[in-house]
């Protein structure tokens, strides 16, 4: 009998990982993906670098902002900015992303104002922003659950006849962002079989930011991630998550693939949660500073900025600049976040449904005699919330 041999290494091996960039910055040749980044010139570089500077500034400012109450909570994209500004570099106006919550890098290159992205944060509104315009979903807590959104959607872009017609202008995919953690539940699991079995054109980009809350990637898996791909059929890659470049370089091909016809991809992007879960939680209590700080020396903001430093294209002017623009844009989001108004609570049955639906209306009714009970002389700001 032969039988198929499970791989060796476990979860967090760094093993077949494709690398552009080494943590110092010095860029590595790839045969087959360097004629992938040849077209990004300096200018292109920069401003993946910007945009990697303005989403961790966005990301503390978020942080402040629910430590002094100005949002219920907050869950950080900290360590990830090159797993999502290189992958999202490489769409198209004309690809559809879902994300899971912390796809902060993803949704700013996708045109989203990131004050938007806060007012789910703050309890104000179910999204935030309109996700057709962007071509970008509203953001998913329910775990793993829009790998299946996202691969339905691809079906649909198969059936609109967007998909391997060869017209660049037109061919489009989809890519479903989701965590380490995120593999181990069963909407991912049917999710995969799906996209095989439809050749569905759909990037399934895995962030394994090694810990699932308290859980670490050990707990969710015997092999790397990305084995998990082929044995539903779909081809995968595992890619330094922290080298702007090689996510840059992979899901480009990867997306290529899915718009031509040659069906889904899953992509490992290997990288670390440098922050906590979200702001309920104290990673101190179930992870070691040595192991923090071994990442903190992989800063992928660092290792861009190396890079450029490297071959003289990071002017002194374009870094002030930079932290200019990541001061305006923290002040901005501090302001706006303070001003968006209180919807009434009512609000949340508005959208359950396109269109009326009497179990919402009898719902909606029962939730507003509640509300009036309890002052019949407040306003709808009553003392009670
Ligand atoms: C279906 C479901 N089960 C459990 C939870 C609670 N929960 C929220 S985040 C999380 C861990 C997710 O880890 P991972 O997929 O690695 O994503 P990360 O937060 O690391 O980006 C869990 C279990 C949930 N939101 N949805
Ligand atoms: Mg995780």
């Amino acid at each position: 009998m032969k039988e198929n041999r499970v791989s060796q290494t476990g979860p967090l091996t760094d093993d077949g990982l494709v690398q552009l960039l080494t943590p110092t910055g010095e860029r590595t040749p790839h045969p087959e993906l360097d004629a992938r980044v040849a077209h990004l010139d300096a200018d292109a570089l920069r401003a993946m670098y910007r945009d990697m500077v303005l989403v961790r500034r966005f990301d503390t400012e978020a942080t402040s902002l629910q430590r002094q109450g100005e949002l219920a909570l907050f869950a950080q994209s900290l360590g990830q900015e090159a797993a999502q500004i290189g992958s999202a570099h490489a769409m198209t106006a004309r690809d559809h992303v879902f994300p899971s919550y912390r796809e902060h890098g993803v949704a700013h290159a996708r045109g989203v104002d990131m004050a938007d992205v806060l007012r789910l944060f703050r309890g104000v509104d179910h999204g935030g922003w309109d996700p057709v315009a962007h071509g970008f979903h509203l953001y998913t807590l329910v775990i793993g659950s829009h790998t299946l959104h996202a691969t339905g959607y691809a079906m649909g872009l198969q059936r609109d006849g967007l998909v391997g017609t060869g017209d660049a202008e037109r061919d489009s995919a989809v890519v479903v962002y989701f965590g380490d953690g995120a593999t181990a539940q069963g909407d991912v699991n049917e999710a995969l079989v799906f996209a095989a079995v439809n050749n569905a054109p759909v990037v399934f980009f895995c962030q394994n930011n090694q810990w699932a809350i308290s859980e670490p990637t050990t707990k969710q898996a015997r092999v790397p991630l990305a084995d998990r791909g082929p044995g539903f059929g779909v081809p995968s890659v595992r890619v330094d998550g922290n080298d702007v470049l090689a996510t840059y370089a992979v899901t480009q091909w990867a997306l290529e693939r899915a718009r031509s016809g040659g069906g889904p991809t899953f992509v490992e992007a290997f990288t670390y949660r440098m922050g906590a879960h979200t702001t309920s939680d104290d990673p101190t209590r179930y992870r070691s500073s040595a192991e923090e700080e071994y990442w903190r020396r992989r800063d992928p903001i660092d290792r861009l900025r190396l890079h450029l430093e490297q071959v003289g294209e990071l002017p002194a002017e374009f870094v002030a600049q930079v932290a200019d623009d990541a001061d305006r844009l923290g002040e901005r989001i501090r302001t706006e976040v303070r001003a968006m108004g209180r919807p009434s609570p009512a609000s949340m049955f508005d959208h359950v449904y396109a269109t009326p639906h009497s179990v919402v209306d009898a719902e909606r009714a029962w939730f507003e005699r509640y509300e009036a009970s309890f002052d019949a002389g407040s306003t709808s700001e009553g003392s009670h919330r």
